[in-house]
């Protein structure tokens, strides 16, 4: 609103005054802030948080917030540009989570899909639908807008993961909210959609019948995705990225619908320049450290570390390591800029 209304000064006062009692606003003065000139304007701005400065705060949330107070222990991520509003980016919401041993974060259900990626800790389990799935680092979890969800520790030592949630989209068209259940009954077959899914290219037989599941896989474990990534680097030339993306196995399309989840591997010393494109993006450290060029803006990162790019975004990756290689996974708003129709890629930079 600042914006619309810094640039209505030059309407005489009495017009603007009574245009606004009647809640109408002019748009000719302000054309250009709901469709500047041949980029939008970013209110986003590159930023990166750093592990070793959060996991502190994060542990003393853990003696300030007991659980049954809580509901979930976060620390969400604020982008600095976004003025308060407590988004990572206009479409992204991180939050970083802890549960203590013994403890479990309570049984519910929302309209906002969430994604976990874990940081550190052993013997967490959150369940989804019934399912278990366990925890491990680097591990991408999947829960599905409307389904159940609790998370357990039944390890030792703090439990924690990066949340990224499709909640700014969904508040922001009002429709975000929230139901409390009972906590939940686990089918006996823990972690079943890895068993099912156990390798591309082969589905449940009665996929091809019914068409595709809206969510059938729900943990990709990050032993794999390593693996993966790493045999992919084998026959890629180094001005090619490593760059793989987490999909629904039965539609092949993206694995929820906001949000976009890919993982990235940089072979020591290497410099990746992707096309720019008109996506938000976030990156979590898996492993590794480098430094990302963003809109000019450099920011260093090493493990565990996030950081965010704003939409049509000028970006570059380098790892720093001459001998280590480094890990990030990808979170982006690619899937719903897709389906408003206003995803882009440009060619001003060399292509990945
Ligand atoms: O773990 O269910 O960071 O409901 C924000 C809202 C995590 C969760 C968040 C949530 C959760
Ligand atoms: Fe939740």
């Amino acid at each position: 609103m600042t914006l619309l209304l810094g640039t209505l000064d030059e309407l005489p006062t009495e017009y603007l005054d009574t245009v606004l009692t009647h809640n109408a606003v002019p748009l000719w003065p302000s054309l250009r802030s709901i469709l500047p000139h041949g980029r939008p304007i970013n209110r986003t701005v590159p930023h990166v948080w750093r592990y070793d400065g959060l996991r502190p705060l994060l542990l003393k949330a853990g003696e300030l917030a007991p659980m049954d107070k809580a509901e979930r222990r976060v620390l969400m991520l604020a982008n600095p540009g976004l003025e308060g509003a407590p988004f990572a980016t206009a479409t992204i919401f991180f939050g970083l989570q802890l549960i203590l041993p013994g403890e479990c974060a309570p049984n519910h259900k929302h309209t906002v899909g969430a994604v976990r990626m874990i940081i550190e800790g052993k013997g967490g389990v959150t369940t989804v639908g019934g399912e278990a799935c366990p925890m491990e680092k680097g591990d991408l979890i999947v829960t599905p807008a409307g389904d159940w969800h609790q998370h357990d520790h039944y390890g030792e030592g703090p439990m924690i993961w990066l949340d990224a949630l499709d909640a700014p989209v969904v508040c922001g068209i009002e429709a975000s909210y929230c139901t409390e259940g009972t906590p939940q009954a686990r089918s006996s077959r823990p972690d079943a959609s890895q068993t099912r899914y156990r390798r591309s290219g082969l589905v449940p037989y009665d996929t091809l019948a019914r068409g595709a599941k809206d969510y059938p896989l729900l943990r990709f474990p990050w032993s794999e995705v390593r693996a993966a990534l790493e045999d992919l680097a084998v026959g890629t030339p180094l001005d090619e990225a490593v760059h793989l993306a987490y999909v629904n196995p039965e539609s092949g399309r993206e694995c929820t619908p906001i949000l976009g989840f890919s993982a990235l591997m940089l072979r020591p010393g290497e410099q990746l320049q992707p096309r720019r494109r008109s996506s938000s993006h976030g990156y979590l450290v898996v492993a590794g450290r480098g430094e990302s060029e963003i809109d000019g803006r450099t920011l260093v990162w090493e493990e565990n570390d996030v950081f965010v790019a704003p939409t049509h975004a000028t970006i570059r990756h380098r790892n720093r390591s001459s001998e280590e290689r480094a890990f990030l996974i990808q979170i982006d708003d690619a899937p719903l800029q897709r389906k408003l129709g206003c995803y882009e890629e440009f060619a001003d930079t060399a292509a990945s």
